[in-house]
């Protein structure tokens, strides 16, 4: 059984990463998106809410879950028997940060990471730009999954009120 993990922040899910856990669960027999939990850093949506807007975006996608950890990203991998770690890459920026992780990871416990390029038409997207666009008015519907889009929407409708 191939087994992999797409590691995140997912405040909230973009189509960027959509297509990134799309072509990673096509390679793999499992594959397993975990929502990074950090106490220090609070975001627009919390973790659960977090999780569930994944499970609706991924829905169907048969060999996807969805879970959340805590501290090292490793540690998770080693308990849950994950041996790959998938990211997406966007410009160099990413690579940088994401090599010297990669490298470090392999270190600390032997696991692998695999790099999907991101597809052109999903490579300016990121979850911080969404959410400037939201709180200032701007359309994401073409940006994030449906379910996405109406949380940012009714979020943005009550604190207007
Ligand atoms: N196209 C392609 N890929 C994309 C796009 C896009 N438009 N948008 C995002 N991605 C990729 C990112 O490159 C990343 O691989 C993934 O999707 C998740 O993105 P984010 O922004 O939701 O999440 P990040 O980058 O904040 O998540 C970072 C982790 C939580 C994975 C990382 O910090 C981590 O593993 N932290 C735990 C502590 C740890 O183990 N640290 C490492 C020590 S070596």
């Amino acid at each position: 059984m191939r087994r992999a993990v797409c590691p995140g922040s997912f405040d909230p899910v973009t189509n960027g990463h959509v297509d990134v856990i799309t072509r990673a669960a096509a390679l793999y027999d499992e594959l397993v998106v975990a929502v990074l939990v950090n106490p220090g850093k609070a975001g627009l949506f919390d973790v659960d809410e977090r999780m569930a807007l994944l499970r609706e975006a991924t829905a169907d996608l048969p060999n996807v879950t969805v879970d959340s950890f805590t501290g090292l990203l490793v540690q998770w991998c080693t308990a849950h028997d994950v041996p790959v770690i998938v990211k997406g890459l966007r410009a160099v920026g990413d690579f940088e940060y994401e090599l010297q992780m990669a490298q470090m990871n392999r270190e600390l416990a032997g696991v692998e990471t695999l790099f999907v390029p991101t597809a052109p038409q999903v490579g300016h997207l990121s979850s911080s730009l969404v959410k400037q666009i939201s709180a200032f008015g701007g359309d994401v519907s073409h940006l994030v999954p449906p379910g996405v889009n109406s949380r940012l929407v009714a979020r943005r409708e009550r604190e207007g009120e």
